[in-house]
């Protein structure tokens, strides 16, 4: 039986907040959220470690959870544990075969490249990476290796059945970055994570494990099964079916965003058939959470306040499987926003990230475009490369707004060819887009949930499709407004976009639509 590494708890009795060891353990190890535990005694004498150990193989048994030993290859054995993990000057991994029975899991601590190399070699069935960040656990005898050092570890692995965890200074609120950030450039990903303090130190471990188990979740990579449409015509067929699916099940549209647009994108929202709940109290996402359908979150006028409930949000929308948009309006415009971003990425998986050219750059370091404020300034060479590039490191899709948009979920890419420029004279027609986006994703997740075994709730609607389905819905309908006798110009024009846009039938978007699939 193959070991699920996802989570994986390193026990340490020091950093107990005055709760009893077996307690504390108990309350992980009964959940679904960890999947290994390993047992570390630092202190402990033989005779000591041996009841620990022997207490510790009771509890885990009990949940069915794979114990591994630290260190002393004796107690795993004694005890009957399923693995015994390694350090560098501990047991060579072949002396310790020779002791353990067989089908023991022997893992190993590993700093570099080189030692990962000859733990591969030397037989390893997996290797502890790191330590990822500086940690108060443990004197660290090297220097932390960075999530960029994980890669080129990673890659060593490669044609392997070794599995790779990291470990250090791992928390829920630098999870997600990790998981995003921690892929060789053959995109070979970790196992799991490995945790100490965050769970150990935690008043309520469970709650702790349980909120990494979430983020490690929701940062899976988006599958793109081969049944998703893949013709541009099917594409379009997919939006449009979204279009109706969200007049049908008026899904309710969760959006914390700027206090510019907030009205207009209410608006807007309820035009598509959908229904917006503006809110940004941090007290009130887990609920709106349970009961929405999407949601977006737009930083465009950012203060610290709404920061926590965007933290928040979208920590419970992945919780509770709901898809999340990202508006970074106007990142580039200030380190502000640029480290309230990362904040965000650091801490939840977003389904889908919007943006114009300068906000895109901003996101990963490009000059290739800047921004001047919210607007954009330049464009990509490149676009089509550059969302398929952006959507496989974030692991979501990606849309670069502009005179043609571009989207990606990192597999296919669609260029859409519609609107007027009237579009780009008003305030917060980007901001509009992302809560047409948000709408057409709450269709799409619903669908998509309704399909499978509904207590799993598995995300993964077509949300490419459904950005797709967004982007037609606004740009068509700019087209129809911008033709009407009574639109002189942007005062008159917005009025006339919101009406389009609740009259708009998925017929007439067919008509107009300019979907090409890229190769
Ligand atoms: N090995 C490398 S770092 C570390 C170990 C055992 C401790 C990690 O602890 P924490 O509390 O998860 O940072
Ligand atoms: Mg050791």
């Amino acid at each position: 039986m193959d070991v699920d590494y996802s989570l994986y708890l390193v026990t340490d009795r020091s950093l107990l907040p005055g709760k009893p060891y077996l307690e504390s353990l108990e309350d992980t190890a009964a959940l679904p959220s960890v999947t290994v535990v390993q047992l570390r005694e630092k202190h402990a004498d033989t005779a000591e470690f041996l009841r620990i150990a022997q207490e510790t193989k009771a509890l885990t048994d009990k949940y069915n959870v794979p114990l591994i030993i630290n260190d002393r290859v004796d107690i795993a054995c004694a005890v009957k544990a399923r693995g015994v993990h390694l350090g560098q000057s501990d047991l060579p991994i072949a002396v310790a075969r020779t002791l353990l029975p067989a089908g023991t899991i022997i893992g190993i601590s590993c700093n570099s490249v080189e030692e990962v190399r000859r733990a591969r070699d030397a037989g390893a069935d997996y290797v502890g990476l790191g330590a990822v960040w500086d940690t108060q656990t443990k004197t660290l005898t090297n220097p932390p290796v960075g999530v960029r050092g994980l890669g080129a570890m990673l890659h060593e692995l490669d044609g392997t059945n070794v599995r790779a965890v990291a470990i250090g200074g791992i928390k829920s609120s630098n999870l997600a970055r990790l998981l995003r950030g921690a892929v060789s450039e053959t995109n070979h990903r970790l196992d799991g994570v490995a945790v100490v303090s965050d769970i150990v130190a935690s008043l309520d471990p469970g709650s702790a494990a349980r909120r990494l188990r979430t983020i490690f979740d929701a940062s899976k990579k988006i599958d793109i099964p081969t049944s998703f449409a893949s013709s541009q015509e099917e594409i379009l067929d997919g939006a449009l079916a979204l279009s109706d699916a969200i007049r049908k099940s008026r899904p309710i549209v969760h959006q914390i965003t700027n206090v510019v647009v907030a009205n207009q994108s209410a608006n807007m929202t309820l035009a598509l058939g959908a229904s917006p709940i503006m809110a940004t109290a941090p007290e009130e996402m887990s609920d709106l959470s349970k009961i929405s359908g999407a949601l977006l979150v737009n930083i465009g006028t950012l203060v610290n306040s709404t920061l926590d409930g965007m933290l928040k949000g979208g920590f419970f929308a992945n919780s509770f499987k709901k898809p999340v948009v990202l508006d970074p309006v106007g990142l580039g415009a200030s380190s502000f926003r640029k480290g309230s971003l990362h904040k965000l990425l650091d801490t939840w998986q977003p389904t889908v990230i919007k943006g114009n050219a300068g906000e895109l750059a901003a996101l990963v370091n490009s000059q290739e475009a800047t921004g001047r404020g919210v607007d954009s300034v330049g464009g990509f060479m490149n676009p089509a490369e550059v969302v398929r590039a952006m959507a496989n490191k974030e692991r979501c899709v990606i849309v670069l707004s502009g005179k043609t948009d571009y989207v990606s979920d990192g597999h296919r890419v669609v260029a859409i060819d519609n609107g007027h420029p009237l579009l780009g004279a008003i305030t917060g027609s980007g901001c509009m887009l992302g809560s047409c986006i948000a709408a057409f994703c709450a269709a799409a997740n619903a669908s998509a949930i309704d399909e499978q075994n509904p207590s799993q709730l598995t995300r993964g609607g077509d949300f490419l499709a459904a950005a797709v389905g967004g982007i037609l819905t606004l740009t068509v309908a700019s087209e129809l407004a911008a033709k009407r006798d009574d639109v002189h110009g942007m005062g008159t024009f917005l009025p006339a976009l919101i009406d389009e846009v609740s009259n708009l039938r998925p017929e007439v978007i067919r008509q107009f639509a300019k979907v090409t699939r890229l190769e």
